[in-house]
């Protein structure tokens, strides 16, 4: 099965996405997810003026010595843009081996272990009113667990907060937007969302929250004691996580659940989070975190450590990436949830896939494969624009993280 054709596919359907499509002598193709968000057209000149030419002419067969030729290969290892690129190959080499045997990819994975993947919705408003009414909206669609995000009062947008009625997306078009952060109305206005929620709509939905990397480790510490009254499911990226010793700090204070990763690339940014115990949830994804090859290695790690999966699915990972998310949640055992945010219209156009949201459940579908297409025509349709995503700084002007 040797691989004859490999080309990347930049177009820009409501959002910019990079798309990698293999063929092989035989005719046929597999898809992977490319896309960074923000540096997209940097993983797109990786593949195809370093990795492609390097490529064509293997055996599409190979899955792992060509992780291995991409990863040890290169002299210069990890890293964003290179692991992504890795990703993308990867993933349509997977793609490629499921429809040669005519099988959906969670049966190539060790087959279903559950019958459907739980998901979570993102709620979000100005004022905790406006994110309960979406709340009580996403209730009503069936979904069994919803992020809370609300405006911070005081700042003019907050992190997570979508544009009236449109599907939220940070980026924006021409030179990173300016975003203010302001730690103790966050710390004071945070509970008070959760413990309005609670007392709406009890118990029975499972609740969860991203911090955004916003707080030191102290911060994180208190605003998961103040958060355990209303039982979350997850604290999402309490601190920036380049330093993994930093989450004992927060560990020793707090029983809320702690998620973190979706912008980690390989096993090595999380080792020390999960044999130290020091998360319960790890978000890396197929398409940051180097494939479904190297996921698998870090799902197995977590799984010694009583660490289950929650992969990141914000609407900047295609439905390329969505779809092999799915297949990978179905069959890993540890899994735990999987973040599900609604593409747009033109990107669903794009994009055709056998995935189904049903009763709070997703399912990759039986299609052999990912299950996940591109429409190049309708693709080229939509030309790439260069985007952003916004810088953050305290009110004195400090700069902090988004
Ligand atoms: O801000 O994917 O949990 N989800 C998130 C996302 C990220 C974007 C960044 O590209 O944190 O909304
Ligand atoms: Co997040």
């Amino acid at each position: 099965m040797k691989i004859t054709d490999a080309k990347v596919i930049v177009c820009g359907p409501g959002r910019n996405f990079v798309t990698l499509k293999v063929t092989t002598e035989e005719g046929l193709y597999g898809l992977g997810d490319a896309t960074l968000n923000g540096r997209e057209l940097s993983v797109a000149s990786y593949l195809k003026d370093h990795l492609i030419p390097c490529l064509i002419g293997r055996d599409a067969r190979n899955i792992e010595d060509t992780w291995q030729y991409f990863y040890k290969g290169a002299y210069w290892r990890r890293g964003p843009v290179t692991m992504t690129a890795i990703a993308a190959i990867d993933t349509a080499l997977w793609d490629i081996l499921g429809k040669s045997v005519n099988r959906p990819l969670y049966q190539l994975l060790g087959g279903a272990s559950r019958e459907g993947v739980l998901c979570y919705g993102h709620a979000s408003g100005e004022t905790a009113e406006e994110t309960l009414a979406a709340l009580g909206d996403y209730l009503k669609q069936g979904y069994k667990a919803v992020r809370l995000q609300s405006g911070v009062p005081g700042l003019p947008k907050t992190y997570g907060v979508g544009r009236g009625k449109d599907h939220y997306e940070p980026a924006e078009k021409g030179l990173p937007p300016e975003a203010t952060w302001n730690t103790e109305a966050y710390l004071r206005s945070a509970p008070e969302l959760f413990k309005k929620a609670r007392e709406k709509y009890g118990w029975d939905v499972h609740l969860l929250h991203d911090v955004h990397h916003r707080l030191t480790p102290i911060e994180a510490a208190r605003l998961g004691k103040d958060l355990e009254p209303y039982r979350l499911f997850w604290m999402e990226d309490p601190v920036p996580a380049e330093l993994q010793e930093g989450f004992r700090l927060i560990r020793r204070h707090t029983t809320t659940p702690i998620a973190v990763g979706e912008v980690f690339n390989t096993i090595f940014d999380c080792q020390q989070l999960i044999q130290e115990q020091l998360i319960d949830y790890i978000r890396s994804t197929v398409v940051h975190a180097g494939g479904i090859t190297h996921l698998r290695k870090i799902a197995s790690l977590a799984e010694m450590y009583h660490v289950r999966t929650g992969c990141h699915g914000a609407t900047d990972l295609s439905p390329v990436a969505m779809g092999a998310a799915l297949h990978f949640g179905l069959s890993v055992h540890n899994f735990g949830i999987q973040e599900y945010m609604r593409h747009s219209k033109e990107t669903e156009k794009v994009f055709p896939h056998a995935y189904s949201f049903k009763d709070g459940y997703l399912h990759p579908g039986e299609k052999p494969g990912l299950g996940v297409d591109l429409d190049e025509a309708l693709a080229a349709k939509y030309p790439y624009e260069r985007a952003y995503l916004p810088v953050n700084r305290k009110l004195d002007g400090t700069l902090h993280s988004w």
